[in-house]
């Protein structure tokens, strides 16, 4: 092959056939350079896939706006194709793999007609880490390519890390002319392949990040002994120097991004204490020489929710969007060719364009920014990236905590009796809806580990997995948590403040890692005694506001019993039967 940049046989055969396949009129190697990548943008610009953005305010930063129909993750049309349906479980959607190739191979012949095929060779984890895994992703679109070289390790030097080994991740992406009703985003764990046809959107198509990172490596951690996470993981350091690794899971859209980039109250910040981050989506963790959980980010960047997003919220978030940036579907200023969203602060521009392009008065009542509009931003960017980012080894795990948005029945944090417990906290998370898939927002549904999207297997067997992991860590493991930001009063307001105060919650965490706070046995688990969380400096926030979001409705979690019960139910024989115990304690604790 002409300009091939790699000589490795599985890499050329599989490419050789998918240009016969698609019929590009030009292949592009991609090689990682800023040269080629600054080629490619101004190609962009070009074609109208991209806009310039103002270069003194927002240097090297690009808008980009999506079809209308094509905003956010798309569920219903996600396949795990494992050879057997029973692999996939009751909670993905399933193809057999004959008939998901026919369809894929149909929609995808001749696709790149008229256009170039660009081959991206990219590593999920720093080169050459004992964690790193290595991605081929072909695709017809400029934008993949830009945020594919922000998200993830992107470039030749992945070719040299990889060698002849036949050990990587085929990805197949064809826009197509992004048709809905021919929109698949397809799974073949038995081939290590992902093809995903008919979309230009984020989560549908960087296939490093939710299809590889998640569903195929979940499938990989699963043969191999290891943990493929919808976790940010953060580093708490105190006034003694001392950093503690946290990883938590929260479902789409519920603050993994804020949390992972936590600035302090200041009367934590004075007396030294700082939070870093090493991730804000996706962790894979491994047992260490040492017995102990480490955990690596395999991204290079932030794929980040624009709305809400804000000095006051999230600072650090919004100045690594600052420079070297894509905005999707974020409003234009025309006034000053800069960007906008909901709540970025209180000026929305006169001069203005919405996510649809269309001219747009923030007065007449419309949001401008679509809901799921997100930053994609190089995570050096980040004010607060850990020092450890790109180590190969990871960082040791001390606390995993489990969270999503529950207006009343989860606390606002507990702990859980030990890891099988801890497992079962996770199993039976539950939140509501959001804009970051296609679909009802606000509508409660089961969300274990904030998985349910992105477990590429069966679930029960997923979570079999992780009673297994807590054997094999023994009294090294992790301890497990809940946390819930999202409890609402009677008139529908977030009770507790969160964003930074988040703080106050891992301070107690913290302390329960080391043995220095007590707690109050519930029904439930361990709960804070009120009096253990700092809440000095909080506005109208008092000991009693505290109790009420600290309390344990034993009528609420009678009825959360039955929804368990029932969703349980789905999982038959494959159920672990720690689970089933575990419940039964519930149970009987609530009697
Ligand atoms: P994905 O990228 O979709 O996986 O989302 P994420 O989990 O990283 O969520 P993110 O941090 O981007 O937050 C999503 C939304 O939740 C934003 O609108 C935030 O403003 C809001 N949010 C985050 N943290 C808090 C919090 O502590 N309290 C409240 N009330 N809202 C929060
Ligand atoms: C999520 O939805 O959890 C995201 C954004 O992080 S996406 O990449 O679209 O999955
Ligand atoms: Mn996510």
């Amino acid at each position: 092959m002409t300009n091939a940049l790699t000589t490795n046989p599985s890499v050329l055969a599989w490419i050789e056939e998918k240009i016969a396949l698609t019929q590009p009129d030009r292949v592009m190697w991609i090689d990682g350079s800023n040269e080629q990548l600054e080629e490619l943008r101004a190609e962009g610009c070009r074609t109208g896939e991209l806009r310039k953005l103002n270069e003194e305010k927002l240097p090297g930063c690009y808008l980009h706006l999506s079809a209308l129909n094509d905003v956010a993750r798309v569920e219903g049309r996600t396949f795990i194709c494992s050879e057997k349906e029973e692999d996939a479980g009751p909670t993905n959607h399933w193809m057999a793999p004959d008939k998901a190739y026919d369809l894929l191979y149909d929609i995808a012949k001749g696709a790149y007609k008229g256009r170039t095929m660009y081959i991206i060779p990219y590593s999920m984890g720093p080169v050459g880490s004992p964690f790193a895994k290595y991605g081929i992703e072909l695709t017809d679109s400029i934008y993949v390519v830009i945020s594919m070289a922000i998200m993830t390790r992107m470039g030749k030097e992945v070719y040299a890390a990889l060698g002849d080994s036949n050990d990587w991740i085929r990805g197949l992406h064809c826009k197509c002319d992004i048709d809905e009703e021919k929109r698949y985003i397809c799974h073949f764990p038995q081939d290590n392949t992902i093809i995903s046809v008919n979309s230009g959107y984020g989560g549908n198509v960087l296939l490093g990040k939710k299809c590889f990172a998640l569903r195929i490596a979940s499938n990989l951690g699963r043969q191999e002994g290891w943990l493929a996470e919808h976790m940010l993981i953060l580093g708490l350091e105190r006034p003694d120097g001392t950093i503690t690794y946290i990883a938590a899971a929260f479902p789409s859209a519920c603050g993994k991004t804020n949390l992972a980039m936590l600035i302090p109250p200041e009367l934590y910040r004075e007396k030294g204490y700082k939070v870093w981050c090493v991730g804000d989506d996706i962790a894979w963790m491994r047992i260490g020489a040492d017995g102990r959980l480490w955990a690596c980010n395999p991204e290079n960047g932030f794929f980040g929710v624009a709305p809400g997003t804000n000095m006051k919220s999230n600072p650090n978030a919004l100045i690594s969007t600052q420079k070297n940036t894509i905005f999707t579907n974020v409003v234009l200023n025309e006034d000053d060719n800069t960007v906008w969203w909901e709540s970025l602060d209180k000026n929305p521009p006169k001069n203005a364009r919405n996510w649809k392009g269309e001219k747009w008065d923030c007065t007449d009542g419309s949001k401008g920014a679509h809901p799921n509009s997100r930053f994609t931003a190089p995570a050096k960017n980040c004010p607060c990236i850990s020092s450890e980012f790109d180590s190969p080894a990871g960082v040791p795990i001390s606390a995993i905590v489990f969270g999503g948005r529950r207006a009343k029945t989860a606390p606002l944090v507990y702990q859980s009796r030990d890891w099988d417990h801890g497992v079962f906290v996770g199993s039976i998370m539950a939140s509501e809806t959001t804009a970051a898939a296609t679909g009802a927002v606000g509508v409660v549904r089961r969300d274990p580990m904030a998985m349910l999207p992105f477990c590429g297997y069966h679930m029960a067997d997923y979570w079999a997995h992780w009673i297994e992991m807590g054997k094999k860590l023994g009294d090294k493991a992790p301890k497990i948590f809940n946390v819930n930001w999202f409890r609402t009063d009677d008139e529908g307001h977030f009770v507790w403040p969160g964003f930074g105060d988040n703080m106050r919650v891992l301070d107690w965490i913290i302390r329960r890692c080391e043995g220095t706070v007590d707690a109050n046995e519930t029904a439930i688990g361990y709960v804070p005694n009120a009096e253990d969380i700092n809440i000095d400096g909080l506005e109208d926030f008092d000991i009693e506001t505290l109790k009420s979001i600290l309390e344990v409705d034993k009528d609420l979690w009678a009825a959360e019993i039955d929804g368990i019960t029932e969703f349980y139910g789905k999982f038959g024989d494959k159920l672990p039967a720690k689970l089933t115990e575990e419940l039964e304690t519930l149970k009987n604790n609530l009697k």
